[in-house]
């Protein structure tokens, strides 16, 4: 192997390695609940882009997205998906809410809710809540839908 070579393969296997650790690094947490009939599923992701060419997420409706350029930049994207009788439910009334718990106690913060699907997938794969920052740390979330008794779900964030 010539040294040009051996520096081109040193350099795809630690394009690799960057990669890997940054796969390694999506942190998703996905937990569900029974808010009366309804399935909530909150998920917590990685934030997710709205726009451009290659843009994950539709919007389509609700608040605002929260998009990529937003300061502070985003880091999460925090969404309930829900089911009632096994099919995915495409119109409710969200709301969620969050706070810290540690390392820090914070107040309840309400996220701008918006509607969106996976672009591409459909309808089947509409969710509702946006993309935010947040530090490391403990969290709550609160979801409400519809007339449904709130169900609270506890998180880590480890980055
Ligand atoms: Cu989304």
């Amino acid at each position: 192997m010539t040294r040009r070579k051996i520096l081109i393969s040193l350099m795809a296997v630690s394009l690799g390695f960057f990669f890997l650790i940054n796969v390694a690094n999506a942190q998703v947490v996905s937990k569900t609940k029974m808010a009366g009939k309804v399935s909530v599923t909150m998920k917590v992701l990685p934030a997710e882009t709205f726009e451009g060419a290659g843009a994950e997420m539709k919007w389509d409706g609700g608040a605002s997205a929260v998009t990529m350029n937003s300061a502070p930049k985003p880091n999460h994207h925090l969404v309930a998906f829900l089911k009632e009788g096994g099919k995915p439910v495409e119109n409710a009334s969200v709301m969620i809410s969050y706070r810290e718990l540690s390392p820090e106690k914070s107040d309840w913060t309400s996220l701008p809710v918006c509607r969106m699907h996976v672009a591409g997938k459909g309808m089947d794969t509409a969710h509702f809540g946006n993309n935010l920052w947040l530090a490391k740390g403990e969290y709550e979330a609160r979801v409400t839908v519809n007339k449904n008794p709130a169900v609270t779900f506890h998180f880590e964030l480890t980055k």
